[in-house]
């Protein structure tokens, strides 16, 4: 297949590399053999034969978790949240009970300095050499030497329109040439929110767009740049109608029709408004001006109670197919390149979901806030919802 949309990183952007099929000798099997006895902690102790397992919304194939189960006789208790902000709260309090959770990688530095997660035994993982090494050197910077995180599924903050709905209210008005002002510019808002407009409801889903907006580092350490961003998002609170962490339907149904919302996200609508044969045609903008990549990860809380089955998991999704069904089924790419192969043709195309060279040079890649600087997003986001 064409793996020339796939990228890799160069010149400080991500880029995957371009990759050839993969050989007979990748690990493709989890290792059945293996999974079907409970597994003995770090404590030597036998685990339960259960996993609590704490995702984001819409992230995740249909049949992964029941496939899992079956195959291990593992039972997953699955849960999902809504930002990283509250996955943070859970694991800086301790005791959430959950035994994997999906850190976005800008997240997961603090998290690993602060000592909230556990050490990988990579030696039951042995999916892991799937990985994209090109990838994993990326993640070495919040993550020295990769003994936390392992990449699920990556993709970035955008702008989604419901085309036939902007063009009708944007009545004449050209398409401005930075698909951030259909979002950011009252000159756009103000004519948008007569046919909705939404917001991911995040701190650090929205601020690193309104940095870069107005020509601040995306994830800048200086706290008056949050401000500024602050001043701008004020001038278009009266015109965004909804927060929301899950906004597929409010896309695909025709209640929003302009959007920050992550490309992955913004794809699925795409389609469940063609499956639905609706008048709604979803498109995620690739802004010239650039967008902030993020990639999540799973991770295993510091005091999980069942930690060997969490890196079952992690060792079951690593398989090729298993993966590769995180982006023929939810629309993100993954990490794993040994997955490239069984990527359907028509998403390897998409140029949405795996951006090309060109724009793929555009993009911010992630790095991490500060301590200071998330605590700045929040207040000034509380404060930008608050206001009207
Ligand atoms: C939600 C998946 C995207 C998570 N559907 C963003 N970090």
């Amino acid at each position: 297949m064409n793996t020339k949309h796939f990228l890799a990183i160069t010149a400080g952007a991500l880029l995957l590399a371009a990759c050839g099929k993969q050989g007979g000798s990748t690990p493709q099997a989890s290792g059945t053999a293996s999974a079907a006895s409970a597994q003995a902690n770090a404590g030597g102790v036998e685990e339960e034969k259960v996993l609590n397992f704490y995702n984001w919304p819409d992230y995740i194939p249909e049949h992964m978790l029941a496939d899992f189960e079956k195959e291990t006789g593992i039972k997953v208790n699955y849960q999902t949240f809504e930002n990283n902000e509250m996955l943070n709260a859970k694991l800086v309090a301790g005791n959430s009970g959950y035994d994997l959770v999906v850190p976005g990688s800008v997240f997961a530095k603090t998290q690993i300095e602060a000592g909230l997660l556990r050490k990988l035994d990579k030696a039951q993982i042995p999916n892991y050499s799937n990985l994209d090494p090109a990838i994993m050197s990326k993640l070495d910077k919040v993550d020295p030497g990769n003994n936390y995180i392992v990449p699920w599924g990556w993709s970035y903050v955008t702008v989604a329109i419901n085309k036939k709905a902007v063009d009708k209210v944007l009545a004449g008005t050209p398409m401005p040439a930075n698909a951030w002002d259909l979002v950011f510019n009252p000159v756009y808002t103000g004519k948008l929110k007569s046919c909705g407009i939404a917001y991911l409801d995040a701190p650090s889903e929205i601020l690193p767009s309104a940095l870069r907006y107005i020509g601040k580092p995306a994830y800048s350490a200086t706290i008056a740049d949050y401000k500024a961003a602050g001043e701008m998002l004020a001038k278009v609170r009266p015109d965004v109608r909804i927060f929301t962490s899950t906004m597929i339907d409010d896309l695909a149904s025709g209640k929003a029709c302009a959007a920050i919302g992550w490309a992955g996200d913004i794809n699925i609508a795409r389609n469940r408004a063609v499956e639905n044969k609706s008048d709604v045609q979803i498109e995620a903008l690739v802004p010239s001006a650039g967008a902030i990549i993020f990639f999540d990860t799973l991770a295993i809380p510091k005091d999980a109670k069942h930690p060997g089955n969490a890196q079952k998991f992690i060792n079951y999704f690593l398989q090729p197919k298993v993966s590769a069904s995180l982006t023929n089924e939810v629309s993100y790419p993954v990490a794993n390149k040994a997955a490239r192969e069984f990527v359907k043709p028509e998403i390897a195309a998409d140029k949405s979901t795996f951006l090309g060279d060109e724009d793929m040079a555009k993009m911010v890649a992630p790095e991490s806030f500060t301590n200071e600087a998330r605590e700045a997003m929040n207040a000034i986001f509380t404060e930008f919802k608050k206001g009207k």
